[in-house]
């Protein structure tokens, strides 16, 4: 038997296979490897691949066209050689009658960790070199409040999270860390591109054992790792701009805000002192203000101030508490809140986004490019947020403010999708169903029947990572691992670049989209990091080319980045900060700022959906719907991890006993948890980790309709209930994180549907 080398979002490893079984090792010098690598091992033989081309019954029998039967139908199976003629006379189609702009292939999704098998940048070349381009995505859903807002204010989301070593400067130096949202290690066990060392907790553990105090706020007791005996402050979701302000007001009105750090590197003071005293709007931003609104003790909060400004803090704010209404708020209060301690570039100090919350963050950048498939030219310009897909395929010709642009949906008449699942990461999947009616084709490449695959016109079954030779590498990681295939492709999957140099060929665009060499030759050192402008330094290039036959890599770091210092508190001219001070490399500059939903300056806006909001009054608990401890994302969701934390073979849903007892609710009972826009079933567990009034229920179960004009999903898809706005005019993020609901005992008889299994045609 012969362990191969791999790599995952969740870890590298050594993969051998047992029998129809893959037993899997992670990698040797992985500190904290992760659980997630257990999905793995009954993956590739899984009753849930798609085993050959697949196309919907509706779209066999009838052609091209809006159906609402998307997601109910059954599914016909063809050979290849019969498929692909099929969908290149679709895309000819489309193309002639309407042109690419009519294309949606933004295609979002993690798909697997790899640098040419990369799902997305696939789709994206081929749409480029064989139609013309495509109507693109902009943002993520993790991030995307954050990366609008940051540049803005203190320079991009990547420049500020992934390039210095903050677990390392955390491990020896930090004293205090104020942590909005939590450091959840679930959540560093991932990164986008793969993680060959866990870091997380033997980092925060190293500091906790030299005296390093841990803070943090957030509703869920496991948002912080036991082992560093955080103080844990359950404040009410969605209140944690208030919190930064009350402790703002500390520090202002107590004379510790370090006033000459603020002039030296910061633009717009003044302003935000005014506002946190109340002096602009007549509302003093005091503790006890903090405390009315959020729930947390106004002294607590006054000490920890102190301490603050005392102390090397380092103050954090998780990707969850954007993804929510203003969620640019608390990540721009949280910069101005470690501005007013002046720690900000400060080793061990100032402020980090997402640290914890992401695998890679905290780490030093390679000193080197990562490979990257050149994607070709994208002759269209049109593009949406990432999360506003639903609007666009409902509402064509409508307009959207999005950071200072005003854009317009396109008509889409062909959706194309490699390597995401909308009908998992996507809020209100009712409306998104409805958008998903409208197109005239919808071609997907899956490995395993999910949700996205049932709403599909044809499904076209992809290999998956461990049946394909490729290079794993992320930027923020020392290693780049050659992933070896551990076992031959299931039936009929064919990797994403076979199929698309097959359709590009039967387009008469074969070269255009393979550039004339087979993937052997892409990968065996022909394949040089983009942009081709700008290859890496000679002595490199060695670490870069060949990386297969050599079984991997170990790139030298970058160097340090220097110091980050400048930082907008109001708006003003971005440059004006980025100018100030020797050390600075603060704010790019942006579009108009005032204009874009924010008040000026950081600021507490009312949300539609929280606690505190008339809306608590129908539907009186907070549904916490976060990541997955047990798999990533919706992925492998059948695997033995993520199958060994549902219970009753649903998804748990976390719930405080005051909430359980008032509706007779006791861990094991199947509840249902409801609001306007749906509901879901699930398992309850009551416990004291998740505060009272909130309700906890992760991501990723895939969508199990109970019926055809029943949406209520049987094993528990919290994006059932989400709601699907924009954070605000400026990022127009997803806020998938946080929606008001209510849960009843569900003593009915719930219908047998088996969510894995393929949705193929009878007779
Ligand atoms: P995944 O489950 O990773 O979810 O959303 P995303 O769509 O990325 O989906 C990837 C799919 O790609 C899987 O179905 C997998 O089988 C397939 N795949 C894997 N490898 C390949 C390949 O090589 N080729 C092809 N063709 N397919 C492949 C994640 C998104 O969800 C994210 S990033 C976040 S942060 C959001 N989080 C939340 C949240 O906190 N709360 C809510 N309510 N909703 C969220 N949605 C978002």
């Amino acid at each position: 038997m012969t362990y191969k080398p791999h790599s995952s979002h969740w870890g590298a490893f050594s993969a051998a296979a047992v029998g129809d079984r893959i037993d899997v090792v992670p990698h040797p010098d992985d500190p904290c490897p992760s659980p997630i690598l257990d999905n793995l091992r009954d993956a590739p033989g899984h009753r849930s691949r798609v085993r050959k081309p697949a196309f919907r019954k509706g779209w066999l029998d009838g052609g091209p066209g809006p159906d609402t039967r998307r997601g109910s139908d059954g599914y016909v199976e063809l050979e290849w050689d019969e498929a692909i003629p099929l969908i290149a006379a679709e895309l000819t189609r489309v193309e002639r009658e309407y042109g690419p702009g009519r294309v949606f292939g933004g295609s979002y999704g993690w798909s697997s960790a790899r640098r040419f098998h990369h799902a997305q940048s696939q789709v994206h070349r081929l749409l480029n070199t064989a139609l013309g381009g495509y109507v693109s995505s902009y943002g993520t859903y993790s991030a995307g409040a954050a990366q609008a807002i940051m540049p803005h204010v203190i320079g991009g989301l990547d420049k500020v999270a992934r390039t210095d070593d903050l677990w390392g400067e955390l491990a020896t130096t930090t004293e205090l860390v104020v942590a909005f949202g939590g450091m959840p290690v679930r959540n560093a066990m991932v990164s986008a591109g793969g993680v060959s060392r866990h870091v997380a907790l033997p980092s925060m553990t190293a500091a906790h054992r030299r005296g390093a105090r841990f803070v943090m706020f957030s509703p869920l007791r496991d948002d912080m790792p036991a082992e560093v005996e955080a103080e844990w402050h359950a404040n009410l979701p969605l209140t944690d701009t208030a919190i930064m302000l009350g402790l703002a007001h500390v520090l202002i009105t107590e004379g510790l805000a370090d006033r000459a750090f603020l002039d030296r590197y910061c633009v717009g003071f003044d302003r935000l002192a005014d506002y946190v005293t109340g002096k602009s709007d007549g509302v003093a931003k005091t503790p006890e203000w903090a405390e009315e609104i959020s729930g947390i003790d106004a002294d607590a909060l006054r000490e920890l101030a102190r301490a603050m400004a005392a102390r090397r803090t380092l103050v954090t704010v998780s990707n969850s508490l954007q993804r929510a209404e203003f969620g640019e708020q608390p990540v721009w209060m949280g910069i101005a809140l470690a501005a007013l301690t002046g720690q900000i570039g400060q080793p061990g100090g100032g402020f980090s986004y997402s640290l914890g919350a992401i695998g890679n963050v905290g780490k030093r950048a390679l000193g080197v490019p990562i490979p990257t498939l050149n994607q070709g030219k994208n002759g269209v310009g049109d593009f949406i947020p990432v999360a506003r897909i639903t609007d666009l395929l409902l509402n064509p010709g409508a307009t959207l403010e999005f950071n200072g642009k005003v854009l317009t949906y396109p008509d889409i008449r062909l959706v194309y999708w490699a390597g995401g699942n909308p009908f998992h990461h996507h809020q209100d999947l009712s409306r998104l169903r409805a958008g998903f009616a409208r197109p005239d084709t919808i071609i997907v490449h899956e490995q395993f029947w999910t949700a996205t695959a049932r709403h599909a016109d044809i499904v076209l079954p992809a290999t998956m990572t461990l049946e394909r030779d490729d290079i794993g590498a992320s930027q923020n990681d020392t290693k780049m691992i050659a992933m070896k295939q551990v076992v031959a492709p299931q039936a009929g999957a064919r990797d994403d670049f076979e199929i698309f140099a097959d359709l590009a060929g039967a387009l008469g665009r074969r070269d255009a989209f393979t550039g004339g060499r087979t993937q052997r030759e892409w990968l065996a050192g022909k394949y040089v990091p983009a942009p081709a402008a700008a290859p890496p330094p000679g002595r490199h290039r060695a670490a870069l080319v060949g990386i297969l036959g050599k079984g991997g890599a170990s790139p030298p770091p970058g160097a340090p980045p220097g110091a980050r210092r400048g930082v907008l508190l109001c708006s003003g001219s971005p440059r004006a900060a980025a100018t100030r001070g020797p050390a600075s490399r603060g704010p790019a500059a942006g579009p108009p700022f005032t204009s874009l939903h924010c008040a000026g300056h950081p600021k507490w806006f009312e949300p539609v959906e929280w606690l505190g909001g008339a809306l608590a009054g129908t539907y009186p608990l907070q549904l916490v719907a976060n990541q997955p401890a047990n798999r990533l994302h919706s992925q492998l969701d059948f695997g033995a991890a993520s199958a060994g934390r549902k219970l009753n073979g649903r998804e748990v849903a976390r719930i405080h006993p005051d909430d359980a007892r008032a509706r007779a609710i006791a861990t094991g009972d199947t509840v249902r948890l409801f609001n306007g826009r749906g509901a879901c079933l699930a398992t309850a567990v009551v416990t004291e980790d998740v505060r009272p009034r909130v309700v906890q229920l992760s991501t990723g179960a895939w969508f199990t309709p109970a019926g055809t004009d029943d949406p209520t999903c049987l094993q528990g898809n919290p994006n059932v209930l989400t709601r699907d706005v924009g954070t605000s005019r400026l990022a127009q993020g997803c806020c998938g994180q946080l929606t008001l609901v209510d849960v009843e005992r569900f003593d009915g008889e719930a219908p047998a549907v088996d969510p894995y299994a393929p949705p193929l045609a009878r007779g």
